[in-house]
């Protein structure tokens, strides 16, 4: 069904490959409309409860097809197009996505590891804002993320200098949750989608989506969302079953209802 993208359903993960290996991942039109797709599907299926979005091959992704673009095209007409619906479907999902970033995120790549909730990195992978190497700015989102993962000054020196990031320097600036070599990168990954898909799906929901809007409200305005998020986690089933749990001394179960 999908050309530049591979879908898959698995243990309740859904598995986003970006897949154009030969050009590290760049994105083109129907790649955006693909991964748009996808996420609108991951978003829909109940069976859902955590995205991994990852590179085929040695990218994560380079970004904006370079190849593909014409002389004297609307770039604000394309990122309105292709890249805001993709972004904005992200933003709005209210369950956990993790970008697992096996290789270079250059560009809007590296925009869309910064939209994710967690960045697993693999040894072998790198960040660049590529941007200013061909006189442009930073895209997608990327002005928006940076500077709330990693502070103003450090990203304003990020996206002004356009120097290779390592996963080890990721690390320590807080972008990039956990380093792992490549030979487990798979592996670990797969192990980190499934602790996330097996824990309270809604209360995850609700986390991100206050914790997104508290950069635009005033304490007394945050506290009133936080209660409304708390009683609708406090109706799910989850919050039940992990007071039962705890009740009993057992491992809680949760369904993600
Ligand atoms: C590529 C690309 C690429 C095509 C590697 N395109 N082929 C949105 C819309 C509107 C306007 C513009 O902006 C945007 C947002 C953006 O994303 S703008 C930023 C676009 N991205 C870049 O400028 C990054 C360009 N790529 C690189 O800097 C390097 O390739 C990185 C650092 C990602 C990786 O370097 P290497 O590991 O040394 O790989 P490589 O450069 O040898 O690339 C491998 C192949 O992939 C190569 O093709 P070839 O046929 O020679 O093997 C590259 O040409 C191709 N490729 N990025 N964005």
């Amino acid at each position: 069904m999908f050309e530049t993208i591979q879908y898959v359903v698995k243990n309740h993960t859904a598995w986003i490959i970006l897949h154009r290996p030969e050009k590290l991942n760049a994105f083109t039109e129907q790649m955006n409309k693909e991964v748009t797709k996808a996420l609108k599907q991951a978003k829909q299926d109940e069976a859902v409860r955590c995205l991994v979005i990852t590179g085929s091959g040695r990218g994560f992704s380079a970004g904006e097809d370079l190849a593909g673009l014409e002389e004297n095209t609307d770039y604000a007409n394309i990122l309105k197009k292709r890249y805001h619906p993709m972004l904005k479907e992200l933003a709005n999902l209210e369950k956990p996505v993790v970008a697992a970033v096996n290789g270079a995120a250059a560009g809007a790549g590296m925009s869309l590891a910064l939209a994710c909730d967690f960045r697993i990195v693999s040894e072998k992978a790198s960040f660049i804002e590529a941007f200013i190497h061909i006189g442009l700015v930073p895209d997608c989102g990327n002005l928006y993320y940076l500077p709330r993962l990693v502070g103003h000054a450090k990203a304003l020196e990020l996206a002004i200098l356009g120097e290779k990031i390592s996963a080890q320097e990721a690390k320590e600036l807080g972008l990039a949750t956990k380093v792992i070599p490549e030979a487990d990168f798979t592996e670990q990954v797969t192990e980190f989608a499934h602790r996330l898909a097996n824990m309270p799906t809604k209360a995850i929901g609700l986390i991100k989506r206050y914790m997104q809007e508290s950069w635009e409200l005033s304490l007394e305005q945050l506290l009133e969302k936080e209660a409304y998020a708390q009683q609708a986690a406090g109706n799910t089933e989850d919050h039940k079953e992990g007071v039962n749990a705890f009740l009993n001394k057992q491992k809680a179960v949760f369904s993600g209802r």
